[in-house]
């Protein structure tokens, strides 16, 4: 078989073969750039303090930092002056070790196979190459591993125990192996069990007796418990056993505390063509950086994007990649991450020439005061440019040690597929609401020649050449499809295309239905029915200021109190739900306005410029217009954001109850600055008044000015 000769990602692989045109992969030691994340590991959990993003997010990034507090405990090697270490979260379980499992990867594999059991191990260690590090974390349920041979000393039990080699335990994880306790850890316990090797219960739940060790239960890893076949840990709880372990092995000199972190560094380089190059090259083949005066090195010239027969990546084809004339120029290039990492801090001073951002601009603009973004870059992106943020901090080039401050999460955007089905075994298709009635099979058909859920039948036949002929069972003289939230995809033909929207619509409506679809933070499925909606709201704006024969008709009078009662809520509605992000009840709001303003007919000049400035973010390309149409020579964009006044919104009258001796019998509106003295008059001679005051005499009228009155009579 042909070699493709590149290197492939994790998912571009499966069962040792290439996912597309099934090329043997191999792992390969590989000389590479890598990014020292992990050496922030502690910092990247810290600055999560700090910061105000949503606790999903941090805790995805808390837990791919991973930090792990154990012990890394030494375990001799019989009969060799070889030492085994190993990371272990659980100390106290030292008793029920028995046996040690390296990774296939380990150094230690070489020195510690025996003789007799080379063959063997040099087979496995062949298989175990030809799996990922993600397959062999995925299929736990798969146990393989081989005896090297070799027994390792236990330095608190002094037994011996057969050194194994597993590829469930990780290379880049810890030391890269393990000591072994079947009767408490899962996958101790199916190797073991596989390998029939012997299980010591060494941890029983408080209060009840040990247990079979050969059966498995999940309680059994738990960190909670009393010690058992433990020596001088017996009777202790999982705790002290930890912290007692903890104590011996350094006073033993066979251990100590340590913390891990399943953060690994970054590889930073790729064997493509595209990508920045480094700008590196090799004299006595140790690596150099180019000087900044030949800055910036750009790509050279090749013939194929594919990398040379020797396997090196494709910049080896270029004919002139050397620097000085003399000296070999790295071959690798930098991966996307590189030109995503710093990104935003270029914003800050595009122009600049000497540097990634000046330091007048940085302390100006500080960090990214609000980031949208998915969460699908939690534990990419969002890692590498918080270390890289990090990095710059340390070296001074940046005042924040976090880049961004706030940060939301926008759910996606669904497909909303539509249905027709089919009657089985025929070419004949029935609506929805009459399917039942058959035996159906639903397809897909594509969501563009649907429109409000009714089938463009003409535009269905000539979808797809097998429908040609097709008949159809009507409702209404309709055809109804069938719809469902399914993700956008292709394969589903429920994709729409923005474009398509934009030139039916406009690019406002696009927007504004966008927000109108629901919570910035939810996912929610595109539904196009719901789009004339949005368009007829940004039609009633226009007819706001243009008559019916579309010529400007904006007032210079003076705006009425219920005028500027509706301009106001408004103002406070938007100017409040901008600062929360609730975009969608924004849209809303907008839409009462304008039916309001409509009702009222209110095309004044006072009401209609604030609208324009509060519409402006939401459709940008109408207010542009409407602005320019009220005679502005500037942006709206550059406009003054309204000021809310409070005081518009105040009542100008109000309707009190009014009560008989404390029986409320009619209401009576009011100025709201009505006297006390006013109120009276006005009750006294009401209409409604004279039927519950005839015969009787007034004693006091109780008045809560804008709340009640109450007539006291008798
Ligand atoms: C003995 C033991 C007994 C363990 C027990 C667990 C339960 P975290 O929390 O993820 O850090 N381990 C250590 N290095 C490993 C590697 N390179 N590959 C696979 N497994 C590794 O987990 C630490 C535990 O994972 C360690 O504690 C070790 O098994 C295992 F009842 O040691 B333990």
């Amino acid at each position: 078989m042909s070699c493709l000769g590149t290197v492939l990602a994790n998912d571009e692989v499966k069962e040792g073969i290439s996912v597309r045109g099934g090329h043997p992969v191999e792992q390969k030691v590989m000389r590479q750039w890598l990014l020292r994340v992990s050496a922030y590991s502690e910092r990247l959990l810290d600055g999560l303090n700090k910061v105000d993003w949503t606790d999903s997010l941090k805790e995805i990034q808390r837990n791919w930092i991973g930090k792990s507090e154990g012990a890394e405990m030494k375990f001799k090697v019989k009969d060799s002056s070889i030492e085994m270490d190993i990371f272990t979260t659980r100390a106290d379980t030292v008793f029920g070790v028995t046996f040690m499992v390296l990774a296939p990867e380990s150094e230690l594999v070489d020195q510690l196979t025996t003789k007799d059991q080379r063959d063997a191990v040099d087979h496995y260690i062949a298989e175990t190459k030809k799996r990922t590090e993600r397959e062999r974390l995925a299929e736990v349920k798969k146990v393989t591993g081989v005896f090297s041979g070799s027994y390792a000393i236990n330095p608190l039990s002094g037994e011996e125990i057969p050194i194994w080699i597993g590829d469930y335990v990780l290379a880049g994880y810890g030391t890269g192996a393990i000591m072994a306790v079947p009767a408490h850890d899962s996958r101790d316990f199916a190797f073991a069990k596989h390998f029939n090797l012997p299980i010591i219960q060494v941890v029983i739940p408080e209060g009840e007796e040990a247990s079979d060790p050969a059966t498995w239960d999940d309680s059994k890893d738990s960190k909670a418990g009393i010690m058992i076949n433990s020596g001088f840990l017996n009777g202790l709880k999982v705790p002290e056993a930890i912290a007692k372990t903890k104590d011996y092995i350094r006073k033993m000199n066979v251990g100590d505390v340590k913390i891990n972190y399943r953060l690994r560094d970054a590889i930073f380089s790729r064997q493509r063509y595209w990508g920045e190059p480094f700008p590196v090259y090799y004299k006595d083949d140790m690596p150099q950086t180019v000087d900044e005066a030949d800055l910036p090195l750009k790509l050279p010239e090749i013939d194929k994007f594919l990398p040379t027969e020797k396997g090196e990546p494709p910049l080896g084809r270029a004919k002139n990649w050397v620097y000085k004339d003399a000296y070999p120029l790295e071959l690798n290039t930098m991966p996307g991450f590189a030109g995503s990492s710093a990104y935003y801090l270029r914003y800050m001073d595009p122009k600049n020439k000497q540097a990634l951002v000046g330091k007048e601009a940085n302390e100006y603009w500080q960090d990214v005061d609000l980031y949208i973004g998915g969460t699908e870059h939690a534990t990419g992106h969002l890692i590498y440019s918080r270390f890289w943020n990090k990095f710059l901090f340390d070296m001074g080039y940046v005042v924040k040690d976090e880049p961004y401050k706030k940060l939301i999460n926008q759910g996606m955007i669904q497909g909303r597929s539509n249905f027709v089905y089919r009657i089985n075994g025929t070419n004949k298709f029935v609506s929805l609401h009459l399917k039942n009635e058959y035996k159906t099979t639903a397809i897909h058909v594509d969501v563009n020649i649907v429109s409000n859920d009714i089938l463009d039948i003409e535009k269905f036949k000539g979808w797809n050449p097998e429908y040609k002929d097709a008949e159809f069972i009507l409702e209404d003289g309709k055809y109804i499809c069938g719809w469902a939230v399914e993700k956008m995809s292709k394969s589903m033909f429920n994709v729409v295309n923005p474009d398509d929207i934009i030139e039916d619509y406009g690019a406002d409506t696009l927007r504004l239905y966008e927000m109108f679809l629901g919570p910035l933070e939810q996912s929610k499925p595109w539904d196009t029915n719901g789009i004339d909606g949005v368009h007829k709201f940004l039609r009633k704006t226009w007819r706001l200021f243009f008559n019916k024969d579309n010529k400007l008709e904006v007032s210079n009078e003076e705006a009425t109190k219920e005028e500027l009662k509706v301009l106001h809520k408004t103002i406070k509605k938007i100017s409040d739900d901008i600062e929360k992000f609730s975009f969608n009840t924004c849209v809303s709001a907008f839409m009462i306005c304008v039916n309001e303003l409509g009702a009222l007919q209110c095309n004044k000049r006072q009401i209609l410029e604030p609208l324009t400035i509060l519409l402006a973010p939401f459709a940008p390309h109408l207010c542009e217009e409407l602005w320019e149409k009220l005679g502005h020579t500037t942006s709206v964009c550059d406009a003054p954001w309204p000021l809310f006044n409070a005081s518009h919104l105040a009542e100008s009258s109000f309707n009190y109850p009014v009560s008989f001796n404390g029986k409320m019998r009619f209401k009576m509106n009011m100025p709201v600055d009505a006297s006390n003295k006013e109120i009276e008059e006005a009750v006294k001679s009401h209409e409604s008044a004279q039927k519950w005051l005839e015969g009787k005499t007034i004693r006091k009228i109780i008045i809560v000015p804008n709340k009640i009155i109450n007539v006291v009579i008798g």
